[in-house]
């Protein structure tokens, strides 16, 4: 237990300072292996040096352009090799997308999220999307896209925009990976986390759990992300929803305390960053959900659709904020 490393133990005076140590992965791993109620107390701990621990952050998600992607990522129903009952779409017009954004902010969302199937965006897709981010931004709410890999140039195109936030998962450790996606690489996802940054967006990054990888590899996932320089303002933990037909299908799921681990992991080693308690939630028991919040998760999806699979309702999780005395920011 002595192994835990500095950084796990900050205080206010040393929190700068340590954002900036990089985390090894044996750090990582020596995290998970603490009893659950000491990784959970320094979560916390963390979690209220750095943020109010009753205030959550909601994003509504839409998805403006579905399915039939060249990609073969595992667990993905947007895979047009795989037949997963989720058809090929045309992207959205944008009086629909309008008219969503509106709909998630009388709902209280304060970041509105539009999600393509995409290897990546063509230029004439590009400026139909940033049309999109202009007229969400219009309507005073923060905006995410999530369009693929990007090529040089696009990514200051959505800044110029009015884009605040670009999502881009590193999905998983680079060495399990390979068993993930052959399609394109885990050092393209860095590459395009870095035009990101260098255009002066928010970075979005997170990952998959529950796809049958090791804990080593989750903790490896947690440090590759905790050591970008600066990590990412916002951190998506997925849990796996398996979709018939993907290669992922019938993957055994992740015990809960392993997700609720990796969300304390994500929260002690990004101490500034918005964790988020993502894909998954509409199969978990609302105590599971309120032990995520507890590990430090402070942000969530809202709305009942992810991009094409479920998320509870929004009246739902109101009822769930209301019992748990958590307001939404
Ligand atoms: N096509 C773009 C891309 O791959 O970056 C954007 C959309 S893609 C669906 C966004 C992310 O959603 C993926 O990187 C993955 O982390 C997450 N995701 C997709 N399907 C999922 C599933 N079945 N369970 C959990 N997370 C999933
Ligand atoms: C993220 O990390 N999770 C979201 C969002 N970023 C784009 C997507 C979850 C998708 C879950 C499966 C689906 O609905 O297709
Ligand atoms: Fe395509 Fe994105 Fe799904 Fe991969 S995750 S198959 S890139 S939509």
């Amino acid at each position: 237990m002595n192994a835990i490393p500095q950084a796990v133990t900050l205080t206010p005076e040393t929190s700068a300072a340590a954002r900036t140590a990089r985390w090894t992965i044996a750090e990582i791993e020596a995290l998970y292996q603490l009893p659950l109620m000491d990784l959970i107390y320094r979560a916390q701990q963390v979690h209220r040096e750095n943020f109010n621990a009753n205030e959550i952050q909601r994003s509504t998600l839409l998805s403006v352009k579905t399915g039939g992607c060249s990609e073969d990522c595992g667990y993905c129903s947007q895979a047009a090799r795989y037949s997963t009952g989720t058809e090929r779409e045309a992207l959205l017009p944008l009086d629909e997308v309008i008219a969503a954004a509106q709909a998630a902010k009388d709902k209280g969302a304060s970041r509105f999220c539009m999600g393509a199937a995409w290897r990546g965006p063509k230029d004439k897709d590009l400026a139909k999307v940033t049309e999109m981010v202009r007229a969400v931004k219009a309507l005073g709410l923060q905006t995410c896209v999530t369009l693929g890999m990007l090529k040089e140039g696009q990514a200051e195109e959505l800044k110029e925009a009015g884009l605040d936030y670009y999502n881009h998962n590193l999905d998983t450790d680079a060495s399990f990976y390979g068993q993930v996606i052959t399609t394109h690489k885990h050092a393209d996802r860095i590459d395009t986390l870095g035009q990101v940054r260098e255009a002066g967006l928010k970075v979005c990054s997170g990952g998959i759990i529950g796809m049958g990888e090791a804990r080593r590899n989750r903790a490896a996932l947690i440090a590759q992300l905790a050591n970008l320089n600066p990590p990412p303002e916002s951190v998506p933990i997925n849990n796996l929803v398996p979709i018939p037909g993907t290669p992922m299908a019938d993957v055994a799921p992740i015990d809960h305390f392993e997700f609720v681990r990796t969300i304390a992991a994500a929260r002690i080693s990004m101490p500034a960053s918005f964790v988020r308690l993502s894909a998954g939630r509409q199969a978990m028991p609302e105590e599971l959900q309120a032990l995520c919040f507890l590990a430090g998760a402070n942000s969530i999806f809202y709305g009942d659709k992810l991009l094409t699979t479920g998320n509870p309702e929004a009246d739902r999780d109101e009822a769930l904020f209301e019992k748990l005395g958590l307001r939404p920011i």
